[in-house]
Formats: C-alpha cells, structure tokens, sequence
C-alpha cells in the first residue's frame, strides 16, 4: 500500500484534503456548468483550486478575470495555433493579453470562465491543450528552443518532450494516474550543448551524454525553488537511451513520488524531501523496480560544455540556406496584435512555426537567406528587437503583483523601466542577466541570474515600501550554479543607485 493511501487523513495538509475529496481533474467534465451558473456561485475548492488542474486560474487581483497556462511542449506552437490563441485574448479588450513564461510557455490574461467550454473547444481543434498544468501537476516539459535546427545539437528531442507530455497528461485529454501528486513537478529534456533549459533546476532533467559510444542522457533528480529551500538537480546516477525509455523512466520516478511523496507539510514535498528520506540509493532502486528492468548507470560525464545561447538575432540553422531569428519580447508580455502579427511573419518567412523560450522571448525559424533581409524590415522588429541593450536583451521577470496574488511587489513594469534607464546611463559591454521574482516563490529565477532581485517588504521612513532581497552569483550553461542573496531589503527607489554600482564594479560597465 502507498504512503499516500496508509496516511492518516489528520496528517495531510490542507490541499491533500480538497484533492482527497474530489480529483481536481473531475472539474474538465463541470465546465458547461460553472458557465452557466457563473464563478461567483462556484464552491471555493473548485474556483481557487480545483480549476488550476486544467489549467484555469482564478485571480483575486482580478476577479472574474481568469487566467489560462497552456502546455507548450519544447516552446513550440504553429501560427494557427498562436493565432488562435489570440483570437482568445483579443476578445478581452485591454483586458486580454499573454504572457511567456519562463518554463517556455504562454499564459493568456483577462479570460471569461463563461467562454471556457468555447475555448477548449477551440484549442480541441488546433490540438493544443492546458490540462494539468497548474498545482500538483507536472509543469510544461522544456526542451531546447533551437531543437531539430540547431548546427551543433546532439539529439533532436522535440518528439520526447512531446511523448512525455501525452505519457503524463494522456494525449491532452487529462490522465487521473498523475493528476494527484504530493506537489507540482518540472520536468526538461535537453538535446543540446549549451544547458537552455536550466536542467539544475528541475525534477527530472535529461542532458545529452554518451555511453560506450552511443548518445543518449544522464539523468539528474530533485532540482527545484521554494520559499523555503532551493536546490540544484543531483545524479540519478543512471543513463537511458533517447527513446521511450525516456517516457518510461519520467513514468516510474512519477509513480515513485506519487505513492511515497510526503504529504503532511507542503512546504517539505518536492521531489528532493523524498530523495532525502530514502537516501539515493532506495530511492534509485525503487524508480528502477517501476522501470521494470535494471538502469544503466551514469555515462562518466555529460556533454553539456558551451555557455548558454540567448538565440536572439539572425542564426544560421543546421539545414543549408536557412536561418532562425530571436525577437526579444520586453518581459515576455505579448498583446493579441503582436500575436497576429508574429503568426503572420512565422507564414510569410518561415514555415508556420514560432518557438517560445525559458527567457521569455520568441523566435521565428526557417527563414530563407534569400528572405531574411524583407524580414528584417517588418515593423514589429522595432518592438520585438533583433538587437537589443544588454540589460533590456537579457532581463526575465515573473508575473508579479499586476496579477498575482503571492507578490509582494510589481516586477515586470519596474524590471522594463529599471532595465532601460540604467541601459541609457551606462556602457555595458555584455548583457548582464538580470531575473526579477514577485515573492520567494521564485518563479522568475534569480537564483540562475547575474543579478536576481526577489520581492519583499522593506522599511523605509517608518513605512513600509517595495523592495528586493538581491542574489548574485548564478551560472547558467555549463558548470550551472546557482546564487545567492547577497544583500537583502533594499527599497525599489535606491534600486537604480544599487544596480549602477554592480554593473560598475563587477561587470566592467561605465558610464555614459
Ligand atoms: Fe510559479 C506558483 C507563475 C514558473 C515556483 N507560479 C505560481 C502561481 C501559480 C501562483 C498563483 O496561483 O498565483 C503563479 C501564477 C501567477 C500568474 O498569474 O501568472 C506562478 N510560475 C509562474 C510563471 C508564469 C512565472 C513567469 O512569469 O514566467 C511561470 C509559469 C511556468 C509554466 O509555464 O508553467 C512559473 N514557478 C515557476 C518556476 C520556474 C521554473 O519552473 O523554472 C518556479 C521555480 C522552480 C520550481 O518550481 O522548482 C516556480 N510557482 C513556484 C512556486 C514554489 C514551488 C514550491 O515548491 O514551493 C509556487 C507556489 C506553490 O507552488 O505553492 C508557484
Ligand atoms: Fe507570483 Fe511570486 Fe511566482 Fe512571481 S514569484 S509569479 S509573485 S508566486
């Protein structure tokens, strides 16, 4: 019998209760009627909770204003797709917009639980969906934003990504194995050489590596942020051919949480609590007895050896006369125009496709050499710029208190402004990564920036005001590290004079 099954109902926390009661996923067959009786008539369990299984947000910054997480395996949408997605936005006015998050995925704002039913028919028809991607789910699987069209990749892990997500989420439609877990889950697979996906920083994470000549993936476990706790991925100690080994092995190490995870207290439930209750060894060989068959162990080193690509501007692609170009999206935010028009350009250039990135950006590939020049002179490359200002170029910023309830500060306007003022004040001679987060969820990773700025609450003056505790030290690519917070409470107004000086000091910047 699991853990799960033999704990007493008195020892789970609250959310282990709302989902002991009724599955969140049982919510996707209600749609019609919470349409019809409208949100505020709806049980509170359903609203704040049980809709996130389908990827339905209820935002108290907003109420009745709704949010949707898609699932975007590897960042990759058609234009039909990203059209249709705007079309869903458009509808909300200045209401609706979109946001690309940093797990390479899109969120839609403003959205009426009305015109749910209507939506996910929609989505239904350019095969696209959003279940399971909010709360004790796993998250959108990342894979490399330049997969299939990079000169240097090893292994092409579109098809995987996309394997795993239907393995997990049963083709889209929704699957009870996987809906009920101690807590939510991220999952990457990377194919190339440079660590796009932040492989440290996820529960399960595959990078390329070779063993007795063959390529496949080493496997590391347990990476994740909280409040409470952050800790880089560690080895599995185990290699998996690039097959559907991959799926079976994602399967087995989510069986093994699911039946054992813990359960009481929420903050003591990713994945890395249970590895540190069993010790790697059990844990390694519980996973292997729900693989079913023995695990290779680790190939000695993995081949992840290049710094991280941010794959803004003009790249040539592995296949002859064609290239891939990065837009820079200021802070990921996107308006139903702006998806139009980048549809259109992914139509008109390139081959219907457009690829959503773990920095939040677009990119656009297949673009013929013979037609890169007329691209580059569309007019959204003045918003979504091929070159940006080194701050500007590489600055992430989560949601923040513009919608999200957990924020204790505004980011992505502060970060933008922030970004360009000290842009136009100083020389910088490389873009310096610059990660915001609302609060110490840390869901816009300051942990793997040059400088990460975390929401908090300060004193200044006998008031209380927005400020930032500031991490430094974050590597990203290879040798991943993550920082640390170096200098905590500093008030959002003296931010400007405080970054000036880093950038100063420990990124040869000067001014202007
Ligand atoms: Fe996150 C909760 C937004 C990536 C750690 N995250 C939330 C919620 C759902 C809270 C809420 O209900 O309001 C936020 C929704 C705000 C909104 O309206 O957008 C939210 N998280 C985001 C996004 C949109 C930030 C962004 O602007 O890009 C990212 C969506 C990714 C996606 O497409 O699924 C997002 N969140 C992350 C990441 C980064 C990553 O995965 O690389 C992390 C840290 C990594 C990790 O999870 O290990 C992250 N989010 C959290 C946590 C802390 C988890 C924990 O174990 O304690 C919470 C709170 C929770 O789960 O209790 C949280
Ligand atoms: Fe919200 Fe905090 Fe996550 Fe930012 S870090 S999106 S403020 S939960």
């Amino acid at each position: 019998m699991s853990t799960t099954q033999s704990q007493k109902p008195a020892s789970l926390n609250k959310f282990e209760k709302i989902k002991a009661e009724k599955d969140g996923l049982d919510v996707k067959d209600e749609l019609e009627k919470f349409a019809q009786i409208g949100w505020e008539a709806m049980e509170k369990s359903d609203l704040e909770h049980r809709l996130k299984w389908v990827g339905v947000f209820y935002r108290p910054v907003t109420p009745g204003k709704f949010m949707l997480r898609m699932r975007t395996p590897s960042g990759i949408l058609s234009s039909d797709q990203l059209r249709v997605l705007a079309e869903i936005v458009q509808r909300y006015g200045t209401d609706g917009s979109a946001d690309i998050t940093t797990r390479q995925n899109i969120q839609l704002r403003g959205v009426r639980l009305e015109d749910i039913p209507d939506i996910f028919r929609r989505l239904d028809e350019v095969e696209m969906t959003s279940m399971q991607s909010g709360m004790d789910n796993v998250r959108n699987i990342t894979g490399s934003p330049v997969a299939g069209i990079d000169g240097s990749e090893l292994i092409d892990t579109r098809e995987l990504v996309q394997k795993v997500q239907d393995m997990i989420t049963n083709n889209g439609e929704g699957n009870y194995a996987f809906t009920n877990l101690p807590r939510k889950f991220n999952i990457a697979i990377e194919g190339g050489r440079d660590n796009s996906v932040h492989a440290e920083i996820n529960d399960i994470a595959f990078v390329p590596a070779y063993k007795n000549g063959e390529l496949g993936f080493n496997v590391l476990v347990g990476g994740f942020f909280s409040a409470k706790r952050c800790e880089g991925a560690i080895p599995l100690n185990a290699w998996v051919p690039p097959n559907d080994d991959v799926v079976d092995l994602c399967r087995a190490i989510l069986s093994v949480f699911r039946d054992n995870g813990a359960r009481a207290n929420r903050q003591k439930s990713r994945l890395m609590w249970l590895i540190d209750e069993l010790g790697m060894d059990k844990f390694r060989s519980m996973v292997e007895q729900e693989f079913g068959r023995t695990l290779e162990i680790a190939a000695e080193k993995d081949e992840i050896d290049w710094e991280k690509r941010d794959c803004i501007g003009v790249n040539k692609q592995k296949q002859p006369s064609l290239n891939y170009v990065g837009l820079h999206v200021p802070v990921g935010r996107l308006y139903a125009q702006d998806m139009f028009d980048l549809a259109r350009l992914a139509e008109v250039y390139g081959s219907c496709e457009v690829r959503l990135t773990v920095e939040q950006n677009v990119i656009i590939p297949n673009i013929l050499d013979d037609n890169l020049q007329d691209f580059l002179t569309e007019p959204l490359l003045e918003k979504f710029a091929i070159s940006p200002q080194p701050l500007e170029r590489a600055l992430v910023s989560c949601t923040g208190s513009q919608f999200c309830n957990f924020a204790l500060v505004e980011t992505k306007n502060r970060a933008s402004m922030l970004a360009k003022q000290l842009d136009a004040e100083l020389e910088i001679p490389n873009p310096v990564r610059i990660h915001w987060t609302g609060c110490p969820n840390s869901c816009g990773q300051p942990q793997v920036a040059d400088i990460g700025l975390m929401g908090t609450k300060v004193r200044k003056d006998g008031k209380m005001v927005e400020g930032v505790d500031l991490y430094m030290g974050g590597k990203v690519g290879k040798d991943a590290q993550l920082g640390t917070c170096v200098h905590k409470g500093i008030p959002c107004d003296e931010l400007n004079t405080v970054l000036s000086r880093i950038l100063i000091e420990s990124f040869a910047a000067k001014p202007k």
